[in-house]
Order: structure tokens, then C-alpha cells, then sequence
């Protein structure tokens, strides 16, 4: 009886050896990546976004709706602050962030990853349009 009692406290012990070197010494679990978000960009006759600011975190995948609730054509660009929004371009488009041109009453969308922290401007580059408002600021955290 006393053997048995050994044998079994013995293969206890080995068991909860493995069990905890199985579970200690884990990792840290690598760091949480931001949630998708979609953000809705409405353009207007009047040459106005709404909203006019907006943010994402650094590797968050942004969605970016283009509702064009005007008559006239308008798009929707991600630039760097650097850049003047009465001359801006397609060409000025960062990380592949242009929605491209939606018509009057279009929608349009575009998925992007959002860049390293920074404030950037989101543009529309169809002429005169930024000049008369449509320009806002885009952080990244
Ligand atoms: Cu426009």
C-alpha cells in the first residue's frame, strides 16, 4: 500500500511539473491590432465635409465612404499636411488612400491602412472644391 501511495504522489508530481512548464513562461501576447472602423465622408454642393475632422490608430484598416449627396462630382484623398489643398492631386494621395470620383447622389468606398501617427488632410481634388471648404484633418493616434 505504502509503494502505491509513493508511485501515485510520484506521478502526480511529474504531471504538474509538465502541466506548469506547459502554461509559465509564456509570452506577452502580441500587441491588440485596432479594430476595422468605417468612417462616412458626406461631400455637398456646398463644398463642405462632414465631419470635417476624423481619426484612426496607426494599422487600423479604415473604411471610407464617399456619400456625395450634391449634384457635382467630388473624391476623396488622404495628403499629407505638407500639402496645398487648392493645388492638390490624385498624385498626392498617400498609402493608396483615394476613393476616387463619385457622382452626384454616388457612393463610393475604399479600404486603406491607416499610417503612422501623424495629422494628415483628407481632400477633394476636383478644382476650386478644397479652395471653397472641402478639405478636412485626419489624425492618426
Ligand atoms: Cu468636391
Amino acid at each position: 500500500m505504502k509503494k502505491l501511495n509513493t508511485t501515485l504522489i510520484f506521478l502526480f508530481l511529474v504531471g504538474a511539473v509538465a502541466f506548469l512548464a506547459a502554461c509559465g513562461g509564456s509570452e506577452p501576447p502580441p500587441p491588440e491590432k485596432p479594430d476595422p472602423i468605417t468612417i462616412t465622408f458626406v461631400g455637398t454642393d456646398d463644398f463642405a465635409w462632414d465631419p470635417v475632422s476624423a481619426s484612426a490608430q496607426s494599422g487600423q484598416e479604415v473604411t471610407v465612404i464617399l456619400d456625395n449627396q450634391g449634384a457635382l462630382e467630388h473624391n476623396w484623398i488622404l495628403a499629407s499636411s505638407a500639402v496645398d489643398p487648392a493645388t492638390a492631386s490624385d498624385a498626392d494621395a498617400l498609402f493608396g488612400a483615394n476613393v476616387g470620383y463619385a457622382q452626384g447622389g454616388e457612393t463610393k468606398e475604399l479600404t486603406f491602412t491607416a499610417p503612422g501617427p501623424g495629422t494628415y488632410q483628407f481632400i477633394c481634388t476636383v478644382a476650386g472644391h478644397a479652395s471653397g471648404g472641402m478639405v478636412g484633418t485626419f489624425v492618426v493616434e
